[in-house]
């Protein structure tokens, strides 16, 4: 670590001041395993419930000012529901996120979407994404994220490339109706519900997808979506060299896409991802990059966890800011391995969390976010306004 104390004070206010993270409408809702849900009192039930939920973890982090939205979940009326939710942006200060197409709930969908062999299947998921990319529109939203639970569970019964042709030409016919600034961002599973192979496996299939697609396609990387062993890092930097990355999904897992706690289980990992992109924009490129929560917690106190997570996003934003990139290089062009090694450890290892809230404090936010939502009393207040209604779930999240 060379960079001066006081070189970290302003560099660290620099980048606090530009990070922003959307939070998902789904992760205030009751949601939980397939095994069972755990109901929460504090839980969102209505969609008005979410942004004001939203709204309150603005308000402690600073850091949130958007909402991702599920279209199933929060605008089950398509474009009609768009004047409410314009309504629910103005009373709340929070704006909606990426649009997010639901092809995975409806009974339809049981053989797949876009890769229904039924043609009447495709075409109907078609064109519920067209819808979305229409609500996205009209709700000034840039980014439609698209997850596709598309695949097969046994060898033999589905042609994978005759779907991959289908998905070829709906992501193209996606992309036609796309505004100028609009994006399609592909996000990529490698299991999960499909069991033996799933259409949209991995960030190479993604990146095939995006460029067929056209110009405004790009790869969302969910982070929980990859096998144990594989480097996330690397794929980012792949994706930053080709220009495919589009932003993404945040969260932890120790298994599989367990949704847990981004950073909760590997801290360094989530450093090295953002050390990629801090390389990538000190070298010259100009990144235009989402960055999203994908966590719904069913154990935690949701309003908690979410808060958790954004001081857990920044602070490691911010730790692999202060990597010194100068010297680094230097030390990488000499193979000097250890230093190099102990540059960008060092790096991660720096306690920023004194600098954070001192930044928080100059900015007129509470120094302690997680202590100031205990403290102010919002989730007591609505566990017992929405308690007392009875509490509604997600079917899947
Ligand atoms: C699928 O596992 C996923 O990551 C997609 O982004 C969905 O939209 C989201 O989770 C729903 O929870
Ligand atoms: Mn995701």
């Amino acid at each position: 670590m060379t960079l001066a104390d006081s070189q970290i004070h302003d560099l660290a206010f620099k980048v606090l001041d530009a990070f922003q993270i959307e939070i998902p409408s789904w992760g205030f809702a009751n949601t939980g395993t397939r095994f069972g849900k755990f109901v929460q009192a504090a839980a969102a039930n209505t969609l008005e419930e979410k942004f004001s939920d939203a709204a309150e973890v603005n308000r402690l982090t600073g850091a949130t000012p958007t909402l991702a939205l599920h279209v199933l979940w929060d605008l089950p009326g398509g474009l009609k529901d768009v004047p409410e939710v314009r309504a629910l942006e103005r009373r709340y200060g929070i704006r909606s996120g990426s649009i997010n197409p639901n092809l995975f709930q409806d009974q339809e969908y049981k053989f797949g979407s876009l890769c229904n062999p039924s043609p009447a299947v495709r075409e109907q998921a078609l064109q519920h994404v067209l819808d979305s990319i229409e609500m996205a529109r009209a709700l000034g939203s840039r980014d439609i994220s698209l997850w596709l639970a598309d695949g097969s569970n046994y060898p033999g019964t589905q042609s994978m490339r005759r779907r991959i042709g289908w998905l070829e030409d709906a992501l193209r016919a996606a992309h036609g109706h796309l505004a100028p600034n609009q994006r399609l961002l592909i996000e990529y599973k490698p299991f999960e519900p499909a069991f033996y192979h799933t259409d949209i496996a991995d960030w190479g299939m993604s990146s095939h997808l995006a460029r067929h697609a056209g110009p405004q396609a790009c790869v969302l990387v969910d982070t929980g979506h990859h096998y144990l062993a594989q480097n996330i890092e690397q794929i980012v930097a792949w994706l930053l060299h080709t220009r495919l990355l589009g932003g993404f999904h945040f969260n932890d897992r120790r298994y599989a896409d367990d949704d847990l706690t981004m950073g909760s289980i590997d801290p360094y990992q989530i450093f090295r991802i953002f050390h990629e992109i801090h390389s990538a924009v000190r070298d010259g490129l100009k990144l235009n990059l989402a960055y999203m929560i994908d966590q719904s917690h069913n154990l935690k106190g949701k309003i908690e966890a979410m808060v958790q997570t954004v001081m857990a996003a920044q602070e490691l934003y911010l730790r692999a800011a202060l990597v010194d990139r100068t010297r680094l290089a230097e030390l990488q062009q000499a193979c000097d391995l250890v230093a190099a090694e102990e540059l960008f450890r060092g790096a991660f290892w720096r306690d920023v969390r004194p600098v954070a809230r001192a930044w928080r404090e100059a900015r007129g936010l509470p120094a302690d976010p997680l202590q100031a939502l205990r403290d102010g009393g919002y989730v007591e207040r609505i566990a017992r306004e929405r308690g007392s209604r009875g509490q509604t779930v997600n079917t899947y999240a």
